[in-house]
């Protein structure tokens, strides 16, 4: 079986709102050419849909499932709680903004409030959880784990990880060079 033939990878979102976030988890996925299906289930809004999602889930075979709440987040941990697949819980930060606007709008607890419902799941049905709003790392973990079963995901990790550490050498240079008041200004001039 190929990790790039079906989608061996869910995301689910409580809402459209959390997308603006969690498309950085299915970017991660694509650069290592792994296939993954995306949908909204909504764990107060659609308490019934998360319990077919969850079957769904194991009959499609997924081997992860990469789930993103915002406020209370019911749903890395419900969905948890439904099947034997290994969730991975990504915290929102951004709230309740369907609009356009790149102005985001905050949960009451700045994040805070997702963390630790989706961290502090009782124990027997755990949900791994990355920090608020890092749905890259939610992506990049799920890498890690099928790297496991798939060598080629093990060798392409090991290249991501080389390019990071050239990446930091390039700017240390640059940094040695200008010094650190116009590297500064350079990088981060508007
Ligand atoms: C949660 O409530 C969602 O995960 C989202 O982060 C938050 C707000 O949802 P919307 O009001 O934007 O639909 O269920």
């Amino acid at each position: 079986m190929s990790y790039s033939r079906k989608p061996l990878v869910g995301i689910i979102m409580g809402s459209s709102s959390d997308s603006k976030i969690m498309h950085s988890a299915a970017t991660a996925l694509d650069e290592f050419g792994i296939r993954h299906e995306d949908q909204i289930v909504s764990a107060h809004r659609t308490p019934t849909r998360l319990l077919d999602y969850a079957k769904h889930a194991e009959k499609q075979g997924f081997k992860i499932i990469i789930a993103g709440a915002g406020g209370s987040a019911h749903l890395p941990g419900m969905i948890a709680s439904h099947t034997t697949i290994p969730v991975i819980g990504v915290p929102i930060m951004v709230y309740n903004d369907k609009t356009n606007s790149d102005k985001f709008k905050f949960s009451a607890f700045g994040g805070l409030d997702a963390l630790l419902s989706i961290s502090e799941m009782p124990t027997g049905s755990p949900v791994v959880t990355v920090g608020v709003n890092k749905a890259a790392n939610a992506g990049l973990y799920a890498v890690k784990i099928l790297a496991n079963e798939f060598p080629e995901l093990k060798n392409k990790l090991k290249k991501h990880k080389e390019i990071q550490h050239k990446s930091v050498l390039k700017e240390s240079d640059e940094m040695k060079k200008l010094g650190l008041a116009r590297f500064a200004s350079k990088k981060f001039k508007k």
